[in-house]
């Protein structure tokens, strides 16, 4: 017993001195360990994106754009990524084409070298592009490599680049071996095959990687200080690499064979920064990707998990402006977060990918940060994430800000490409979204979505404000026709209407009363008759869902509080049959341009029994098969239709789908 005590006794002595000296080393080293607890992330709060000069908060989307963020674009280039550079201008040194066959799609290869500035001896830059062959002009991604052109495919003419580059060997150049190393992360068939362009240049040519790499960078040559005492907002690599993107995007702009409104730019991991900072930078990259950024990238410099300003300025000095290393352990003082970097990109479209295993990278944090930018695309009607919740591995999620974790290790494969050209193929279409947002006056529009729309459903009844336009009440007659243009053949007793069936579930009612935006307001009661089958109409195209719903777990958009087909509900807050139940939807119509094609979203928020179902979703053209002016039309419901055309003003139906559904107090708020 002795012996085993003191034996044990020596051992306590040694882990106590164990632990007193990890204790002390990474106190004293602070940041330089490490985090990879989720228990020992520390509790942080993020700068406010929205807020401008003098703490004012935008609220609409033209204070955005003309305070709030100038303002948080300052503050990355002072404290993260250095003042931008001016532009100069490219020179088209040579242009050759060659026409290949990549797989199935016969494609034509660009090799361009480009001179940047007009001195003699300006620094230059070869570009290597491919464009499926076509008569219409194709959308491209541009993203910079590591490694040389000749790295990321394997056509056997590339040349080798002779600017530096990252090795193990010490050498710094690349030779034949190189050829073909990195062609995963550039996957040319694919993407031709998908009708996408792709384009690349080596980041060295720009700004070799290395810590004295300002020496021999194009920084020089824009008179910019390379020496000593290089003030502490001046850019660095990322600054240069996001420069050069838009050099690049400068010739790419004149290329006949690119549609210059479809020219997104994306990184991987460190160019994955420069991609975003270049996309800050430069609004006429029409879409943005990051892939595993990380640290000074898409992941939040105060979630201290991973990697560290303290750990990336030591290692990397020459990446940031000398100022962003002053933050090391003090983090929470940094004026603005990487989510300010992310907000940038709106309201164009953003994709951030994580890779489960890049603990480094945070993948949580690059998520996080995505969640936190959201509220910019908000002031553009527009959805960011649409979820605060990280998804599954190798899921997608997303509207406007697209998200993955990618199950594996650091590196851009063949999963990310699929969910970048997914992400683009849904996002840029010609009509895309944000930019049909650009011709509309938005502001009113904005500000009626984003005021407080919290209506009381506390006591049933409500009785309907002053300036509402009652539709359903009592003591008077039903504002409402058949789908004939005649009366309606519901049964109407005391204020309350209630559904009569028909064969084809067409015998809906349709307002008299017609508007382009409004607040709806109903109270409806479902029946066991049928699942409770009915719905708000809007303009007869877009269905608030009414349906016997209660209690189910898994709601779809298909249950009660859906914008049927486009979104279910954030909660389910249905009420049995027989109970009144009680909707508030806020509705922003869908604008049109003459031809009838949607220039910007609708957008609904919808309150149901107390609870918000539907909280900005957006939708454009109608999903349903049985939209009224399709099945069951009536040469009254033609017109109703021609009058929604021409003037975008449309009546609230109340839907037959074979159930006796009652409703009561029904009311609209014109906003329009
Ligand atoms: C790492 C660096 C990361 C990331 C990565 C890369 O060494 O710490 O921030 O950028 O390099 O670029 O591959």
């Amino acid at each position: 017993m002795k012996k085993n005590y003191g034996f044990f006794a020596q051992r306590t002595l040694i882990y106590a001195f164990m632990l007193t000296f990890i204790l002390k080393t990474s106190l004293s080293l602070g940041q330089s360990i490490v985090n990879y607890d989720e228990s020992a992330v520390r509790n942080y709060s993020l700068p406010n994106v929205l807020l401008g000069p003098n703490t004012k908060q935008a609220l609409c989307r033209s204070d955005w754009e003309k305070n709030t963020r100038p303002y948080q674009l300052e503050l990355l280039e002072k404290f993260v990524y250095g003042c931008r550079i001016p532009p100069v201008e490219v020179a088209v040194l040579s242009e050759k084409r060659t026409e290949r066959k990549y797989g199935d799609t016969t494609a034509v290869r660009i090799q361009a070298t480009l001179q940047m500035g007009t001195a003699k001896n300006a620094p230059t830059t070869d570009v290597l592009l491919y464009v499926p062959k076509s008569k219409e002009k194709v959308p491209v991604f541009l993203k910079l490599n590591f490694l040389g052109n000749q790295s990321e495919v394997t056509d056997e003419d590339i040349a080798i680049t002779k600017n530096w580059i990252i090795s193990k060997d010490g050498k710094n150049h690349a030779t034949e071996a190189s050829r073909g190393t990195k062609a995963h992360r550039f996957p040319v068939q694919f993407m031709l095959g998908r009708g996408y362009g792709l384009a690349t240049a080596h980041c060295g040519d720009f700004f070799p990687d290395h810590k004295d790499g300002r020496a021999t960078s194009i920084l020089g040559s824009l008179g910019r200080p390379i020496g000593q005492n290089i003030p502490d907002d001046e850019p660095g690599a990322i600054g240069t690499w996001a420069w050069g993107l838009s050099r690049i995007l400068d010739w790419l702009l004149t290329l006949p064979e690119i549609d210059p409104n479809r020219i997104i730019v994306v990184g991987h991991s460190r160019l994955g920064k420069a991609a975003l900072w270049a996309g800050a930078c430069d609004q006429r990259f029409a879409m943005v990707i990051s892939n595993e950024s990380g640290c000074g990238g898409a992941a939040l410099s105060r979630r201290n998990y991973g990697e560290s300003i303290g750990l990336i300025t030591k290692r990397f000095p020459h990446w940031f402006c000398s100022k962003l290393s002053t933050f090391a352990n003090r983090e929470s003082e940094l004026p603005c977060d990487q989510h300010s970097l992310l907000a940038m990109v709106a309201p164009r479209p953003l994709y951030v990918a994580s890779a489960q295993n890049d603990r480094w990278a945070d993948p949580k944090g690059e998520f996080l940060a995505a969640v936190a930018a959201a509220p910019v695309w908000k002031l553009y009607n527009l959805q960011g994430l649409g979820t605060r919740e990280i998804p599954p591995v190798d899921v997608s999620v997303g509207e406007m800000i697209g998200y993955h974790i990618r199950n594996g290790n650091h590196d851009l494969l063949q999963f990310d490409w699929n969910q970048f050209a997914d992400f683009a193929d849904s996002k840029l279409e010609k009509d895309t979204v944000f930019k049909s947002n650009d011709h509309i006056p938005l502001e009113v529009r904005n500000n009626q979505i984003l005021n407080d729309f919290h209506p009381d459903q506390r006591v049933l009844p409500v009785y309907p404000p002053a300036d509402a336009v009652i539709l359903v009440g009592r003591d008077m007659e039903p504002k409402f026709t058949a789908m004939n243009g005649g009366p309606i053949d519901w049964a109407v007793e005391d204020g309350v209407l209630t559904a009569t069936r028909s064969a084809r579930h067409i015998n809906h009612i349709i307002s008299t009363e017609v508007f382009q935006d409004a607040d709806i307001h109903a109270e409806f009661m479902t029946s066991p008759i049928a699942h409770g089958n009915s719905g708000l109409y809007i303009h007869g195209h877009y269905e608030m869902q009414i349906y016997d719903s209660f209690g189910v777990k898994q709601i779809t958009q298909q249950d009660e509080g859906s914008l049927y087909r486009f979104k279910k509900p954030l909660v389910n807050a249905a009420r049995p049959t027989g109970d009144w139940q009680v909707y508030d939807i806020r509705f922003i119509a869908p604008r049109r341009d003459k031809d009838d094609q949607i220039l910007s979203q609708g957008i609904v928020k919808a309150w149901l029994n107390g609870k918000l179902v539907q909280d900005g979703a957006t939708f454009t053209e109608p999903r349903s098969p049985y939209i009224p002016y399709k099945h069951g039309v009536t040469a009254h419901l033609k017109k109703v239709e021609q009058t929604l055309k021409e003037t975008g003003q449309g009546p609230l139906f109340l839907q037959d789908h074979g159930s006796p559904v009652k409703f009561r107090n029904v009311w609209i708020k014109r906003l329009d």
